[in-house]
């Protein structure tokens, strides 16, 4: 345990939380859990009983304001994270918050504007795919103007299966969240309205989801971006992009790893059976680069960020675009997107 290592606490253990402290402890360097917390106290127990060092703290808002923590992971679920931001922002911890910001367009406007009048950016959102190399190798593409101007994006995004109790709003939600912000940080401009289309169901869906579901958005300059959303296909973890440009077209996300051929006249390779396997490297170096931007700013706070990657603002944005796209997805009509001005909170 090297001497000015990043202490972080980890805010929730369950799937991506445990994850995380795995990926902390065994796959980056410059950090290590201090603190682990859960509203499950036996897990965050027993994560804590396999790290040397580290603590199971009972209190979220304690392990927040402990003075052995630097920086904190949230892994918690959405509908706690206003208050816990609250309190990272009020102890000026920095933050890696995992999607999304708050659970509401108001609440997260306020973390942004909190944030705003402390001057200082100490919140990181997890939009992990902007780490992926494929999206970065198709951003920088489209910033180095091969493409031309890009005009169309078409997106899927396919889960082999979702957890019991996940309805129609959590695809819009927890789902298409990714593609808004992908489609933020690709354009590099809002979203302005989306329509959610809802075809005929899968019938191996649960009773009352509606899957699939087609998202069509529409950005600032008119750019036309359309999203297949398929959580229930049995078959594997699937995310695909392909921007056409004026210029051309690039395509990510066709699994294209080892491609074997074998006997019986086989031809063929693997799919990614869930995030995990498809953006592990993506959340590598999301969380790598997040400590690096951590412990740099901590070494200069004059610099008054903490973060390296998407912020406030941009889980401010993703949740008006889904916001919205709930609306659409009630009433079947396309929905505008609502949001303040960005130069009207100043330092967002
Ligand atoms: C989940 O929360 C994720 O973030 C996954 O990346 C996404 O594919 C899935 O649909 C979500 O439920």
């Amino acid at each position: 345990m090297s001497e000015n290592e990043l202490r972080i606490a980890v805010l929730g253990v369950g799937l991506i939380g445990a994850q995380h402290v795995d990926r902390i402890t065994s796959r980056i360097t410059g950090a290590r859990v201090a603190v682990v917390n859960d509203y499950v106290t036996d897990k965050a127990e027993q994560v804590a009983a396999g790290l040397p060092g580290c603590r199971a703290v009972a209190d979220p808002l304690d392990a927040i304001a402990d003075p052995d923590v630097d920086a904190v992971v949230l892994a918690t679920p959405g509908s706690t994270h206003e208050k816990q931001l609250l309190a990272c922002l009020e102890n000026r911890k920095p933050v890696l918050c995992e999607k999304p910001l708050t659970t509401d367009v108001e609440t997260s406007l306020e973390i942004v504007r909190r944030e705003a009048e402390l001057g200082v950016k100490l919140i990181q959102v997890g939009f992990m795919r902007r780490f992926d190399p494929e999206y970065a190798q198709l951003k920088a593409l489209l910033d180095g103007g091969e493409l031309g101007a890009p005009l169309v994006m078409h997106c899927a995004h396919r889960n082999p299966a979702v957890p019991h109790g996940f309805g129609s709003e959590m695809v819009v939600r927890d789902s298409l969240v990714h593609e808004v912000d992908v489609t933020r940080f690709l354009l590099g401009e809002e979203i302005v309205s989306i329509q959610i289309l809802t075809p005929a169901a899968n019938p191996a869906a649960p009773e009352g989801l509606a899957d699939p579901q087609i998202a069509i958005l529409r950005t600032a300059g008119g750019r036309h971006v359309d999203v297949e959303l398929f959580v229930t296909t049995g078959v594997a973890y699937e995310v695909r992009t392909e921007v056409v440009g004026e210029l051309g077209s690039a395509m990510i996300g066709l699994d294209v790893g080892l491609v074997r051929k074998s006997a019986p006249g086989r031809w063929g390779g693997a799919i990614t059976p869930s995030f995990k396997e498809r953006f592990g490297q993506a959340f590598n170096t999301e969380v790598q680069t997040w400590v690096d931007a951590v412990r740099a700013g901590l070494a200069d706070p004059a610099t008054g960020t903490f973060i390296a990657g998407p912020g406030a603002w941009d889980g401010y944005a993703a949740a008006a675009v889904c916001e919205a796209g709930v609306q659409s997805l009630r009433s079947g009509a396309p929905a505008a997107v609502s949001m303040v001005a960005r130069d009207s909170i100043e330092g967002a």
